[in-house]
């Protein structure tokens, strides 16, 4: 049985480079740790699976490779200097002579920095490259680098499409799976450093010492690859548990409620990350039903987690049903006031954009809104609004113009990614995190392509200024093959994917017309029976007129919440982007788009662009197949027919409803909607 899709892109498959086998033959490795060991651990598989050799270990320093913390010993090789300007988990490889031989030089100032050097050799190895002759050195930009499972106790995950939860509760702790350890050392490779275990929609019992048990095994898991855990807390936890009549935060045995609560967690896992905190949203508890402020909760938890050097992340999708505003404000509105007001070990956590993890949104006005509190961002790995598992949209296109927006907080140059940083207004602390994809299926993520995903939210996560085609093109070869003639098309398929997505689900800027409540599948006709002025035409604003959300004075203003430049440049028409026009501004069916074309036949060619792109990818898939095992190459025909199908199915959809108000012809090149 091969079932290469559970390898992800440790697959390690068989190469030929005579000068990267020898290098095997003679190990040299500093140091014991259980860290360390992991690196041993990674050094053999990578060593059996691409040259069928077992490693050879050495005593000698003069080893072919050579692992070794950054030393006094090693100025004369790597200057001091050069090692001071990387961060604590940064590594530097480089290719040395050693006493008249030549040898690999792995090393970095802490072990995990080793880890990742090492994974990134392993790398360079399986992608048949050659290090730069004055070597090669990398570090992390964003400290907190972290998935968040939204898992629940009984297995199954909200949004996950993958399966049931990795997590097996029941087991735990006595019994732990090959598969915790294989999470651990793909998120390594990619650089991820921290989990948050649990959903958001929190359950209470995850901090009782049962399941305790069951986290701090987790955790000793994950130790060794350099990742912490972290879990979800419920405000309510207080009552529900310790069986007190309030969770008001200013209350004085809530406050000491919480700090006994953290006290005992650290008991069970001494580097315990912290609580990640979704409060008065969807039904969920929090300060708002004590008549307190996001701060005053966020901080509650905070002084709790203070000593023991725990961090708060405290989500900012805060938003109410009941209030007349436009949704996309809400969040702004809470926090903005409130800038300044959050102890210095939280962090809050914003989704990309302000509504909710749509195909394509312009990014949340918080980003450059708060400046004295800091942001991180929380992307969405999970295909939510996005085909679920069966479609395949690559979204490191997605995240990387979210991160490169320039928000023009403090002038030009102020980009979404700077802020995640923490460079743009100097803060120390940092975190990027990514809803996760991952689930019981056996290849992880349902589709073996959104794997990519996760690959991707971790290389972001790593450098947010890395570039989508390298991302693409590292994970296509360390998955699948180097052979270019394998990796070009797919490679053009993947980048193209996210924006074909769009078009045949949302183009122009549409947004949230999904089906109700499952949001797979088109439903502009119904987008949320649970309130009444979400009705059928709330965020698409479809009528004999027009279409599209006005954000501008006119409308809601939301456009107020960004900085002067792209206020302007969104309030009209003319100069906003095309991909966001209707996000911003609700236009007449015959209003004139950039190519002459008129907003009516521009939409329904978009929609049938996305179509024809979806049916060409079945093909250029069916050109490659013999490139790769016939059960992934299987798996993914598969779904790539079912995504051609079901893009049809939405531009039909879409178009049929729409027409309706637009009383327009389909425009030719078009096929009519059945
Ligand atoms: O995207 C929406 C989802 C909810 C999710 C919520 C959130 C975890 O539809 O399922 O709940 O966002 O992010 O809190």
């Amino acid at each position: 049985f091969a079932n290469d899709g559970y390898k992800l892109w440790l697959q390690y498959y068989s190469i030929n480079n005579s000068s990267y086998r020898e290098i095997f033959s003679s190990v040299y490795i500093e140091g014991e740790s259980s860290t360390i060991d992991a690196i041993k651990d990674e050094l053999a598989r990578a060593s059996k699976g691409m040259f069928d050799e077992d490693v050879v270990e050495s005593s000698d320093e003069g080893a072919n490779l050579r692992i070794q913390l950054y030393d006094q010993g090693l100025r004369d090789v790597i200057p001091e200097d050069e090692m001071n300007s990387l961060s604590e988990q940064g590594f530097f490889i480089k290719e040395i002579n050693y006493n008249g031989a030549s040898q690999v030089l792995i090393t970095a100032k802490s072990q995990i920095g080793l880890l990742y050097g090492t994974f990134r050799f392993l790398q360079k190895i399986q992608k048949n490259e050659k290090l730069p002759t004055y070597g090669f050195k990398d570090a992390p930009t964003i400290e907190h680098r972290i998935l968040n499972h939204w898992d629940n106790l009984d297995r199954t995950v909200e949004r996950g499409y993958s399966g049931f939860s990795i997590w097996n509760w029941h087991r735990l702790p006595r019994h732990i799976d090959q598969q915790y350890i294989d999470y651990a050392r793909a998120n390594a490779s990619v650089g991820i450093n921290g989990t948050v275990l649990t959903n958001v929609n929190a359950n209470s019992l995850i901090l009782t010492p049962e399941y305790l048990e069951k986290v701090a095994a987790l955790a000793e898991v994950f130790r060794p690859y350099g990742i912490k855990v972290y879990l979800t807390a419920r405000f309510s936890s207080p009552i529900e548990l310790g069986k007190l009549e309030t969770a008001d935060p200013l209350d004085p045995e809530v406050k000491k409620w919480w700090a006994d609560k953290v006290e005992e967690i650290y008991d069970y896992i001494p580097d315990f990350g912290g609580f990640l905190v979704k409060a008065d949203s969807e039904g969920q508890p929090g300060p708002h039903n004590y008549k307190r402020t996001q701060a005053e909760g966020a901080n509650l938890l905070a002084d709790a987690l203070k000593p023991y050097n725990g961090i708060v992340m405290w989500r900012a999708f805060v938003y109410s049903e009941e209030s007349p505003e436009d949704r996309a404000k809400q969040a702004y509105n809470e926090f903005k006031p409130l800038d300044g007001q959050f102890r210095d070990n939280v962090i809050v956590q914003v989704k990309n954009g302000a509504i909710d993890f749509q195909p394509r949104e312009p990014f949340h006005s918080l980003f450059g809104g708060l400046e004295k509190t800091p942001l991180m961002m929380e992307f969405q790995i999970t295909q939510e609004y996005l085909g679920h598992d069966t479609h395949l949209a690559f979204l490191a296109p997605m995240y990387e113009e979210i991160l490169q927006t320039d928000t023009h907080a403090k002038g030009e140059g102020s980009t979404v990614s700077k802020i995640v940083s923490g460079q743009l207004f100097n803060h120390s602390l940092s975190a990027i995190a990514g809803v996760s994809n991952i689930g019981s299926d056996r290849n992880w993520t349902g589709h073996h392509f959104h794997q990519a995903n996760w690959f991707a939210f971790g290389r972001l996560a790593w450098n947010p200024e890395e570039k989508s085609s390298n991302i693409a093109d590292d994970w296509i070869k360390l998955t699948f093959s180097s052979n270019e003639e394998f990796v070009r098309p797919v490679k053009d398929v993947m980048l193209a994917s996210h924006e074909m997505v769009v078009n045949y689900m949302t183009p122009l800027g549409l947004h949230h017309i999904m089906a109700w409540d499952h949001h797979y599948g088109p439903g502009p006709w119904v987008t949320g029976k649970h309130r009444e002025d979400w009705n059928s035409t709330y965020y698409h604003q479809a009528s004999e007129y027009g279409i599209g959300f006005d954000r501008t004075a006119e409308g809601s203003d939301a456009l107020k919440q960004y900085h002067p430049e792209l206020e302007k440049q969104w309030s009209d028409p003319e100069t906003t982007p095309e991909k966001f026009l209707l996000w911003f501004h609700h236009l007449p069916w015959d209003y004139t788009l950039e190519n002459g074309e008129i907003l009516w036949d521009g939409l329904a060619k978009r929609y049938q662009e996305g179509v024809d792109e979806a049916r060409s990818n079945v093909e250029v898939w069916r050109s490659l197949e013999g490139f790769i095992d016939a059960e992934r190459y299987e798996h993914v025909l598969s779904f790539l027919k079912i995504q051609a199908e079901e893009a049809e199915w939405w531009k039909n959809a879409c178009l049929l409803y729409f027409q309706q108000y637009s009383q327009k012809p389909i425009p030719e090149g078009v096929e009519k909607p059945e």
